[in-house]
């Protein structure tokens, strides 16, 4: 008798999405049995999901799963729901096109603002001739929160450029051109140096509302805060009042506590706030597929998968 083809569950917040994904991973996977996975399927039990801010019955209603492959970088989606058993082995995304993007995004940022790129468009509107002086990289010390997958590339490539540049992570890391700093012990002097604080940093219990008052009150003076990882990050009430103390000179966020963000949030009209919608970087879908499948196939193997999420530190 043939041998039942392994199941593999594909669930996301949005069913087109999932239909979606259960055609692409069924192409990817033949000899599995790729299924969508709707709220009561309760009778299908999968050995491995593919999953994106799945719901928490995902997990109560399938106990036989071997593993979670996650169709992002960060899993704190997945890594909240109580209903995860701890011996869920959850695999992430490793960079899958995304670094190269997260440094464009980083890097058009900071050149709009320290360039002066938007008084040039205004003055474009009054056909007004008028240079402005010339920039100081030195002025512009870059600080990146999360020196991993992401945050080690954009440290780099802004480094390129001839920005001063510094890191920060949980543990020592060495990049050549950059400064590193690390746990809570050194967050202190790394902030002092910094006046562009990117974060990319992953959303764990320790890290959630890690960008508060007092976290931007020890940056330089007239900062810019650049959120690309999590809203869950960020104090809201804290960047805003930060903003119209001054202290920070801009905020440009793509990632919220709330998203889509909420049409009255104060941050859409905020005139030194600059938003995109959860895009800094997207996965790549074709290198999503490959890393997940490749993933699938090792452990089928008895092999170890790449991007294996640490239970004790949730990234
Ligand atoms: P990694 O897991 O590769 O890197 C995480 C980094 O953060 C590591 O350097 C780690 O330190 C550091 N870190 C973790 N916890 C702490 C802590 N408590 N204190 C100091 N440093 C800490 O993640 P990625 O680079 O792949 O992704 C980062 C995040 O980017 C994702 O979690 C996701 O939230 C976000 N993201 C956003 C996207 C968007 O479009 N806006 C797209 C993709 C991802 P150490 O090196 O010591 O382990
Ligand atoms: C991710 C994201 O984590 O897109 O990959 O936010």
């Amino acid at each position: 008798m043939k041998e039942a083809a392994v199941k593999v569950i594909v669930a996301t917040p949005v069913a087109a999405e999932t239909e979606r994904w259960q055609g692409i991973m069924q192409a990817a996977l033949p000899e599995f049995e790729v299924i969508a996975w709707r709220p009561g399927m309760s009778d299908t039990l999968a050995r491995y999901a593919i999953v994106w801010s799945p719901p928490d019955d995902l997990f109560r209603d399938q106990p036989g799963l071997r593993a979670v492959f996650n169709l992002g970088a960060g899993v704190d989606g997945i890594m909240r729901l109580p209903s995860l058993t701890p011996d869920t082995a959850v695999y992430r995304l490793q960079d899958a096109g995304m670094a190269g993007q997260m440094a464009e995004y980083v890097i058009h940022a900071i050149a709009e603002l320290s360039r002066g790129f938007e008084t040039y468009r205004r003055r474009q509107n009054e056909a007004a001739w008028s240079p402005l002086p010339a920039v100081r990289h030195a002025e512009w010390p870059v600080g990146v929160m999360g020196l991993g997958k992401l945050g080690s590339h954009v440290a780099q490539s802004v480094a390129a450029l001839g920005y001063p540049v510094a890191g920060w992570a949980r543990s020592p890391r060495d990049h050549q051109g950059i400064d590193t700093f690390h746990g809570d012990g050194q967050l202190d002097a790394f902030l002092a140096r910094t006046r562009v604080l990117v974060n990319l940093l992953p959303l764990t219990a320790e890290t959630a509302g890690i960008i508060n008052a007092a976290l931007i009150a020890k940056l330089k003076p007239h900062a810019v805060l650049i959120n690309i990882a999590r809203g869950g990050h960020v104090v809201d009430a804290d960047v805003l009042a930060a903003l119209d103390s001054g202290q920070l000179q801009s905020a440009v966020l793509d990632v919220f506590n709330d998203e889509p963000l909420p049409q009255d949030h104060p941050y859409w009209r905020h005139p030194r706030v600059r938003i995109t919608p959860h895009v800094a970087a997207v996965t790549l879908e074709d290198q999503a597929v490959q890393q997940i499948t490749e993933g699938i196939r090792l452990l089928e193997r008895g092999q170890q998968a790449p991007g294996l999420v640490a239970r004790d530190t949730g990234y």
